[in-house]
């Protein structure tokens, strides 16, 4: 029986050469490696997201346990058919036009992969021709869109009609944040949906894909 238990603890340390340890060994122990995502490095980092959000866990660590969380992925991937991947689906996510800040949507991706999902991120200063452009490259379901700005946070209603201009609206489900960002704003604009912190946006992307 694989000790999963212990691969998830070293997950919520953040500590990456105890991931890539344990990892190995489950890999040199022939372990399904869809078993080791799964069950030893997703519910780890499930754990990190539920702290995060509840405050007993703050930005640095959460960034320790993603990093550790991603070696662990990255020497399980070359074994995975990339059909046998675990994906929930896919999400483009960006900082909108005029705005430069990226740590919380970078925090965000974090949370989005370590829940299953695909993540596609455009950077920062991102027109809304550019997402809506990477919406039909990557046939993504959702888009995540970042703002810390006030001044150029109406640039995220620019990208939703830009998306209804293109079609594509009824398709992809947008969701934003960022701190200057509330649910009303959300509302105001035609989001699908907003979310205060990073554990909440992966758990809102998997509510809007139920
Ligand atoms: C770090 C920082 C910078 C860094 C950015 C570095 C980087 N790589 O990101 C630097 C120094 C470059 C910078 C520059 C500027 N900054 Co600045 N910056 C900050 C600061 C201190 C922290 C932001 C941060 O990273 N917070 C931590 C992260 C984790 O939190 P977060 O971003 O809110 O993200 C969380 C949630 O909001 C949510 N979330 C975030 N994105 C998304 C997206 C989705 C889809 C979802 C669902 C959720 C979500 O999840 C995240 C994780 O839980 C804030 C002050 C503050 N306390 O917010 C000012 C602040 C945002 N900056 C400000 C300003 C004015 C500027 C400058 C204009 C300064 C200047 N005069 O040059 C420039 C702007 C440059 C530009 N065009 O963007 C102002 C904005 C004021 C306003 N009301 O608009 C702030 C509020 C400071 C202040 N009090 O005046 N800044």
């Amino acid at each position: 029986m694989a000790d999963f238990v212990n691969l998830n603890e070293a997950i919520i340390q953040g500590s990456l050469q105890k991931v890539k340890e344990l990892t190995q060994g489950m890999i040199d122990n022939k372990v399904d490696p869809v078993s080791i995502i799964n069950e030893g490095l997703i519910p780890g980092m499930g754990v990190v997201g539920t702290r995060f959000k509840a405050g007993s866990m703050y930005v640095p660590e959460v960034m320790m346990s993603a990093r550790a969380m991603s070696a662990g992925i990255e020497l399980v991937k070359p074994l995975i058919a990339d059909s046998d991947m675990p994906t929930a689906g896919t999400v483009v996510v960006g900082t909108i036009q005029g705005d430069l800040h990226d740590i919380g949507k970078n925090l965000v991706n974090m949370m989005l992969e370590s829940s299953g999902f695909k993540v596609i991120d455009l950077g920062v200063d991102i027109k809304p021709e550019a997402f809506v452009k990477a919406v039909k490259e990557h046939k993504a379901q959702i888009i995540g869109m970042s703002a810390l700005l006030t001044t150029t946070m109406l640039n995220m209603k620019a990208t939703i009609e830009a998306l209804k201009v293109e079609g594509l609206r009824e398709q992809v489900k947008v969701i934003v944040g960022g701190a200057p960002v509330s649910k009303e704003f959300a509302e105001q604009i035609g989001a699908d949906g907003y979310a205060p912190d990073a554990g909440t946006a992966a758990d809102l992307c998997k509510r809007l894909l139920a």
